[in-house]
C-alpha cells in the first residue's frame, strides 16, 4: 500500500502568504519600501530593547515576525463568500469574529480568515480581513439589480483552483506539489486587473452610491487592496513614512502607546490613484489600494474589552480634528484608567494570558497547589501575554474611510445581522474572545498537570 504525504496546511499557508507578499510588492512597489521601513524599524527597536527582545523570543514571536501579515479583501455574494472559506481551509484559515461596518457607514459586514492554534500561529499567523458586501442596504431597486447581474456574470476562482479545493476535501489534504500549483491558482483570485467589467457610466453610477460599490462590484475578482505587516514601534515608522515618500493617514487608530501594548494600533498611507481601462475602451482611474502597517499587543478579556470600547468613546469625543501627536496625548490621558502592567492586567482579569513552567517550576518537587499567583510569586510560573490576532470594528471603519476618500452614508447604520453573514459564509463564525480563553486554560492545565506529576 502507497501512502500519500500531504504539505501540512501550515506549509501551504506560509507558501501562498510569501507569494501574495511577491506579487503584491511588484503590483504596488511602495509596498516594498513600507516592508523595508518596518523591518529597520523593528531592528532598530529590538537593538534598543534587549528585554522586549528576550520576551518576544521566549514567546516564539521573534521567529514569526518578519513573516507576519495581513491582508484584506472584499467580495459581492454569499457565493464568492462561501466559496472563500473553502479556498482558506485548504491553508488552516478559519472564519474568526464578525466585524459590523455598516455602523460606520460602509455597506459590507466582515470576518477574519486566520489560523487558530498555538502552533499553527507561531508557524504564520497570516490573516485576512474579508468583507462582503450588502447590497440590500443599496436603496435604489434599480442599481442594486444591475449590480446583482454584474456579479452573477463572474467567477472570482480559477477551474483549477475549484478542483483543487475539492481535492483538498476529498483526500483531507494536499501533496507538495498539488500545493504549489493550488497556491498559484488561488494566487489568481487576489491579482489586480487593470481592465473593468463595465462601461464608465455604470461604474459612476455604482461609485456615486458608494465608491466600495463600485470597487468590489466593477472588476474581475477581489483584488486584495492591501498587505500589512507587523512593526514593534508604530509612531516611529509612521514618523518616518513621509521620509519614504508616503502620505501617511491623519492619525494612529486604537489604543495609544504604551509600556505594556494592547490589542492593535494601525495606520495606513493613503490609496493610490490608478489608471483602468472601461468596457467599450475608455480609460479613468480607481484608487482602492493602499499600504497599513500594525503593532499588536495583549488580547483583552470581555471585562478589559469593555473598559477598552468605553476608553476609546470618550477619546473620540476629544479627539475629533485634531493631528496625531494631540490626538495619541488625549487618548494617553484617557486610558490612564488602564492599568500599564502586565501584572495588574492579569490579577485584574483585564487580559489573556499564557502560563507556562519556569526552570525552577520544572525541577521543583510536584505540588498540589492550585493557585497560580502562588506559584508565580515562588518563581515556578510564569505568565506572558497572548497576542491580540484580530481586528477592531472602529480602527477597521477609519481604514476603510482613509482610503475611501471619507465616504460614509448615515442611512447604513444599526444594520449587524450575524445571521445572514454566517448564512452566506455557510458556516458560524468562531468567536474570538472563546479562542484566548480556551488557550489560556489550556496552557493552565498543562502547568498543573506538570506540576502535580
Ligand atoms: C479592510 C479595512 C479593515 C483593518 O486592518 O482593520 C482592515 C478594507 O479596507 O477592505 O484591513
Ligand atoms: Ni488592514
Amino acid at each position: 500500500m502507497t501512502h500519500t504525504t500531504f504539505l501540512a496546511t501550515n506549509d501551504v499557508r506560509d507558501r501562498f502568504s510569501k507569494a501574495m507578499s511577491a506579487m503584491y510588492q511588484a503590483e504596488v512597489p511602495q509596498y516594498g519600501t513600507l516592508l523595508e521601513l518596518v523591518e529597520q524599524v523593528n531592528q532598530e527597536t529590538l537593538n534598543q530593547q534587549p528585554e522586549l527582545h528576550r520576551r518576544l523570543e521566549a514567546q516564539g514571536e521573534l521567529a514569526r515576525l518578519s513573516v507576519e501579515r495581513h491582508g484584506a479583501i472584499r467580495v459581492g455574494s454569499a457565493g464568492e463568500l462561501s466559496m472563500l472559506r473553502r479556498l482558506f481551509a485548504v491553508m488552516g484559515m478559519y472564519p474568526v469574529g464578525y466585524y459590523d461596518l455598516s455602523e460606520a457607514g460602509v455597506p459590507v459586514h466582515s470576518t477574519a480568515f486566520r489560523p487558530i492554534e498555538d502552533d499553527a500561529l507561531a508557524c504564520n499567523p497570516f490573516r485576512v480581513f474579508t468583507s462582503l458586501l450588502r447590497l440590500e442596504l443599496i436603496e435604489s431597486e434599480t442599481l442594486r439589480q444591475r449590480a446583482e447581474e454584474i456579479l452573477a456574470k463572474r467567477d472570482i476562482f480559477t477551474p483549477k483552483a475549484r478542483k483543487l479545493i475539492e481535492r483538498f476535501e476529498i483526500q483531507g489534504g494536499l501533496t507538495p506539489e498539488e500545493a504549489d500549483q493550488f497556491v498559484k491558482e488561488a494566487l489568481e483570485t487576489f491579482r489586480w486587473h487593470q481592465d473593468a467589467t463595465v462601461d464608465l457610466e455604470t461604474y459612476q453610477a455604482l461609485h456615486d452610491e458608494h465608491r466600495l460599490i463600485a470597487d468590489v462590484v466593477c472588476f474581475r475578482g477581489p483584488h486584495i487592496n492591501h498587505l500589512t505587516p507587523r512593526t514593534l514601534d508604530i509612531d516611529e515608522v509612521q514618523r518616518r513614512m513621509p521620509s519614504v515618500g508616503m502620505n501617511p493617514k491623519a492619525v494612529i487608530e486604537g489604543p495609544p502607546r504604551r509600556k505594556c501594548p494592547i490589542l492593535l494600533r494601525q495606520t495606513s498611507f493613503k490609496a493610490l490613484e490608478e489608471s483602468i481601462r472601461f468596457a467599450g475602451d475608455a480609460q479613468g482611474t480607481h484608487t482602492a489600494r493602499f499600504g497599513e502597517i500594525e503593532q499588536r499587543g495583549m488580547a483583552l478579556t470581555p471585562k478589559g474589552r469593555a473598559l477598552y470600547d468605553q476608553l476609546l468613546n470618550e477619546g473620540r469625543k476629544q479627539t475629533a480634528g485634531l493631528d496625531n501627536d494631540a490626538h495619541q496625548t488625549v487618548m494617553d490621558k484617557v486610558f490612564a484608567a488602564l492599568p500599564d502592567s502586565d501584572d495588574a492586567m492579569r490579577r485584574e482579569g483585564l487580559a489573556y494570558f499564557h502560563y507556562h513552567l519556569t526552570d525552577a517550576g520544572k525541577n521543583a518537587a510536584s505540588s498540589s497547589s492550585a493557585d497560580m499567583d502562588a506559584l508565580i510569586e515562588k518563581g515556578l510560573v510564569e505568565a506572558q501575554p497572548i497576542t491580540y490576532e484580530d481586528f477592531l470594528p472602529v480602527s477597521a471603519a477609519g481604514i476603510f474611510q482613509s482610503n475611501l476618500g471619507g465616504g460614509e452614508n448615515e442611512a447604513y447604520a444599526g444594520n449587524a445581522n450575524r445571521e445572514a453573514f454566517e448564512e452566506a459564509l455557510g458556516a458560524p463564525v468562531t468567536d474570538e474572545l472563546a479562542l484566548y480563553a480556551e488557550r489560556e486554560q489550556a496552557s493552565k492545565q498543562r502547568v498543573l498537570a506538570a506540576l502535580a506529576g
